[in-house]
């Protein structure tokens, strides 16, 4: 899944495992890092990978983020069987041409199979402005192919995916189906379905008290915080106990997160408790300042 920042990538994934395994806000820079996710049918498995949205150099500065998130979607490219381009069409300012982060990259490598999938189709309230958009943004070229264009004619109807699969030419014989052992074999670890109790915790548990934050502060306050989770246990009555740090750089930023630390941790605790699908109980401890510099607050 590539695509810019908010263009709706962790969305889709968890819509296509029917599973909030990636954590999704409404903010920009969500997704820190690469994550894979498994949708096994029959004895077929498709990996989903979700990738950070494209930043610059600049932007990276900016948002205090990780000095490897510029370089994880390219990384993330060169795996990848397919490349689905996520383009965010409730966007008025940049929904007619693709972002040239993204055009960089596809050109870097233009042989990799790539399809173009547009994002929130549900903000337009004229749906027929999804077909301009399609021929302006694929200049009416698919597959190395120029399509016709109709000058006057019969208005376009959208096909469902059905209809339109019903149509189509009879599908090629299958390629051989990627097998759960030759992934295995690549090395890719399999996120959804799996929560090892006893192993350390996995990466979704601090992004989940991350994405809360992203929902539920202003501005660039999110951005500085930083979250580590210091428990993860086996409690009461089997649940699982989780404790995690959230360290403020500034003092008053500890005071914008303690003023609404309620909401905060009753989302990251029910987002925890969709993505694990386990029973949780959930602690933050907030710090304002480095640790061992004092004492923090629950
Ligand atoms: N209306 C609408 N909103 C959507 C749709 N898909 C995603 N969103 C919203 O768009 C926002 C960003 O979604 P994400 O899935 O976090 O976007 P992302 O591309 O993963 O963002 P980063 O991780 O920051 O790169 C969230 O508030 C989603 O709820 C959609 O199809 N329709
Ligand atoms: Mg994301």
């Amino acid at each position: 899944m590539l695509g810019i920042p908010n263009s709706g990538k962790s969305t889709l994934v968890n819509r296509l495992l029917s599973w909030p395994v990636c954590s999704v806000s409404s903010k920009v820079h969500t997704t820190q890092t690469c994550s894979r996710a498994s949708l096994t049918v029959g004895d077929t498995q498709l990996v989903l990978e979700d990738t950070p949205g494209l930043v610059t150099e600049a932007e990276r500065r900016r948002h205090r983020l990780d000095p490897s998130l510029p370089s994880e979607p390219a990384a993330a490219l060169r795996r990848a069987g397919l490349v689905c381009v996520l383009h965010d069409v409730s966007d008025p300012r940049n929904r007619a041409g693709l972002s040239p982060k993204v055009q960089r990259l596809l050109f870097a490598d233009p042989r990799r199979p790539a399809v173009l999938v547009l994002t929130k189709v549900d903000t337009l309230a004229r749906k027929r402005r999804l077909l301009e958009l399609t021929s302006q943004l694929t200049e009416g070229c698919v597959d190395g192919v120029q399509l016709e264009r109709r000058a006057q004619g019969p208005a376009p109807r959208w096909m469902d995916a059905e209809q339109l699969l019903g149509r189509a030419a009879p599908p090629e014989p299958e390629p051989e189906p990627h097998r759960l052992e030759q992934f295995a074999a690549e090395g890719v670890q399999f996120t959804a379905g799996f929560l090892d109790r006893s192993g350390p915790p996995p990466p979704l548990a601090a992004d989940a008290v991350r994405a809360s934050l992203l929902e539920h502060l202003r501005d660039e306050v999110p951005y500085g915080l930083v979250c580590q989770v210091t428990q993860w246990e086996c409690g009461l009555a089997d649940a699982l106990a989780v404790e995690v740090r959230v360290q403020c750089a500034k003092v008053r930023h500890s005071r914008l997160v303690l003023r609404r630390i309620r909401a905060i941790a009753r989302d990251a605790e029910q987002r925890m408790r969709d993505a694990f699908r386990t029973e949780l109980t959930l602690r933050l401890r907030v710090y304002p300042t480095p640790p061992g510099w004092g004492r923090g607050r629950d």
